[in-house]
């Protein structure tokens, strides 16, 4: 608590139109209701909650392309969630943004990597997020958001904010990947990766393998983004998910993957998605979620 630290700005992004379940546009209301800004006042920040973006509403819209569902308005919540960020860390603060589903990646990167030299990013998912419109296997743009943001898919999508690509590859860290496509295998191969698969977490333990992530994302860099899929969790952990994976990181492996990180002290945004309360009990997920937000922003035992 000695440490001068920035205040947090919170965005909600009620999204679901990059996925096919719904429920998750209920998931920044879930995490909010499962006492985020208490959590983060204790821990001695200054918050603010920005409240949540305009969403538009599947029903009233046409879907559109099957390869690209909603892109039209994918794409309009996306320019709109990066130019609030891009206010909020032009202000001096720390972005943490509460999803909705994970398409809305593509907009907060836009927000955020425009203020950074090179950015390094960390991405906790049971997925790789490495979709194009070529090799989609269900057209839901929240299987998109990571090739977006290295420069490939729609130029709609990959030009928000007015730039691309956001990121490069040698500063990227995929964790918790059990569910990959072959055109995303391919991508991971062709522009090198570095991906912790489930099996490389059991194999070298999450500490080594935040050993690793932490000289990656820091390399060259002058901010790191968190993008943290709540179905990188084990769905015993973190059952509200609208795309469980069997077999994913533990509660306490991702409270370590996040102690570490905040001892670290490299972190300059962060956002937490996937969250379904319809698909959940007793908000169990959300409170993970809000947990995880503690660790990341400093909360120790002792
Ligand atoms: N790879 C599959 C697809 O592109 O449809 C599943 C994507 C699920 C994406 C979740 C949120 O991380
Ligand atoms: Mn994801
Ligand atoms: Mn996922
Ligand atoms: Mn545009």
């Amino acid at each position: 608590k000695e440490k001068q630290r920035k205040p947090i700005s919170i965005v909600g992004v009620p999204m679901d139109l990059g996925a096919d379940r719904r429920g998750v546009d209920m998931g920044p209301s879930a995490i909010r209701y499962a006492s985020l800004q208490e959590k983060l006042t204790s821990l001695g920040y200054d918050v603010e909650d920005l409240g949540n973006l305009q969403v538009p509403t599947p029903e009233s819209y046409d879907v559109g392309q099957q390869q690209l569902k909603y892109l039209r308005e994918v794409h309009a919540v996306s320019e709109e969630l990066a130019q609030t960020l891009d206010r909020v860390v032009a202000a001096g603060r720390f972005p943490l943004i509460l999803g909705g589903d994970h398409s809305i990646a593509i907009g907060t990167i836009a927000g955020v990597a425009r203020h950074h030299r090179q950015m390094g990013l960390i991405w906790f998912d049971a997925h790789g997020d490495l979709n194009t419109a070529e090799t989609t296997p269900s057209g839901n743009i929240h299987g998109m958001p990571l090739a977006v943001s290295l420069g490939y898919g729609h130029p709609d999508l990959v030009h928000i904010g007015g730039y691309a690509p956001k990121i490069r590859p040698e500063n990227i860290v995929i964790i918790g990947a059990r569910q990959l496509d072959e055109g995303e295998r391919k991508l991971i191969r062709e522009q090198g990766i570095r991906v912790f698969t489930m099996h490389d977490i059991d194999r070298l333990g999450m500490g080594n393998v935040m050993e690793e992530t932490l000289q990656i994302v820091t390399d060259g860099t002058d901010g790191v983004h968190l993008s943290l899929d709540l179905d990188g969790l084990d769905p015993n952990d973190a059952p509200g998910v609208g795309t469980p994976v069997a077999g994913g990181i533990t509660y306490r492996e991702s409270h370590l993957a996040l102690e570490l990180l905040a001892e670290a002290d490299i972190l300059t945004s962060a956002e937490f998605v996937e969250v379904n309360p319809i698909l959940d009990t007793g908000n169990r997920t959300a409170k993970v979620a809000v947990a995880l937000i503690g660790s990341v922003f400093g909360e120790k035992v002792l």
